[in-house]
């Protein structure tokens, strides 16, 4: 049976090494034959351009390269009954899991002090905390804040979760709903964004709910770490909440607009610490070969794993 050809629609970098490796046991285009393409029957993307996917009459399933789909979801002419598959990859959780513990471990060891300490060659040492009097709140308790979570308890922080359903984990004080945001809030020094963006959580992350976070702590103020998506969070309410002592310092990986703005303020704001959405690199070393597998199990007649629930919009 000929198995069709695979869509490889990137945009944002180069998908060289995608291509060797799908092409090495698939058909492989980074263009289809004309808007109703019959020969495609899978399409690997990110940020795929619009209508794209739309008129392709024998498209079996779409995967994702990332763990995120909002870049997938966002085409208003996706077609709605094609399955989306996302990334679930040890070695894109073990990324992540370094990348929140190296910023909650920089934020809670006065990171930011002791870089300005040093510019200016000063000798001198503060007070020190322990993990155990500092609260690291995870917003978005899933694949990969669960992994960070255990991380952060080997290491001895309280951890809070929340969660849009109810999903109890060992450890963690867990939170769910609107009902539990307030409350989760008021208990944690450090916020950890590991949220999908989808309908509900699009700008979440504004100036009220920073407010409730808890600023007179162990950490002398409150601390957001944002590795989820940049419209997360307002930019605006960020600055001014680091301007009044809102918030006491900020490790951000993503942003409203990607890449950020060479004008915006954030790029030399002494209490921010930035990085190029590069918390979590999705390695087709490590991420074509499940992909691949799941088309031919596919083909075999079995389900796939990680489908995207479309209306929940992760
Ligand atoms: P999952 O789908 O496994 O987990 C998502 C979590 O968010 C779940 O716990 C879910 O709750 C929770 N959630 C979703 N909507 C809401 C809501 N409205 N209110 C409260 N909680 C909510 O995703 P992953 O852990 O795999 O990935 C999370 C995100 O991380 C990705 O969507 C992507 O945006 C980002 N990411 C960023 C990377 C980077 O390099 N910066 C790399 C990889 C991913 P529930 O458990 O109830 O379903
Ligand atoms: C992802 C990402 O969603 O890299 O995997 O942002």
């Amino acid at each position: 049976m000929d198995k069709g050809r695979v869509l490889l629609a990137v945009t944002a970098f180069h998908p060289q090494r995608w291509y060797e490796l799908l092409a090495a046991e698939r058909k492989v285009t980074l263009e289809p034959d004309g808007a109703a393409d019959p020969t495609i029957t899978y399409a690997v993307v990110w940020k795929q351009r619009p209508n794209l996917l739309a008129g392709l009459p024998n498209l079996r399933a779409i995967f994702s390269v990332g763990a995120g789909v909002d870049h997938i979801l966002a085409d208003p002419t996706l077609p709605r009954k094609v399955p989306v598959v996302r990334v679930v990859a040890d070695n894109l959780t073990q990324h992540m899991v370094e990348f929140v513990v190296w910023r909650v471990l920089d934020h809670h060891r006065q990171g930011f002090l002791y870089r300005g300490q040093q510019k200016r060659k000063v000798w001198h040492e503060p007070p020190q905390r322990t993990a155990k009097d500092v609260a690291v709140g995870i917003m978005g308790l899933g694949n990969l804040g669960r992994a960070a979570a255990n991380a952060l308890l080997t290491l001895g922080f309280v951890v809070n979760g929340w969660t849009r359903t109810e999903h109890p984990m060992p450890g963690v004080a867990s939170f769910h709903g609107e009902r539990g945001l307030m409350p989760f809030l008021n208990a944690t020094d450090i916020l950890v964004v590991l949220l999908p963006l989808t309908a509900a959580t699009r700008g979440i992350i504004d100036y009220r709910l920073l407010r409730q976070l808890r600023s007179r702590n162990a950490l002398g103020g409150a601390v957001l770490i944002n590795a989820g998506r940049g419209k997360l969070h307002v930019e605006a309410d960020i600055l001014r909440a680091l301007e009044d002592g809102t918030l006491k310092e900020a490790s951000l990986d993503v942003f409203e607009a990607e890449p950020l703005a060479r004008t915006s303020p954030l790029w030399s704001h002494p209490k921010v610490f930035l990085t190029p959405h590069a918390a979590a690199t999705s390695d087709p070393n490590h991420l074509a070969r499940p992909m691949l597998e799941q088309m031919d199990a596919f083909e075999r007649g079995e389900p796939l794993d990680n489908v995207v629930d479309i209306g929940a919009g992760y």
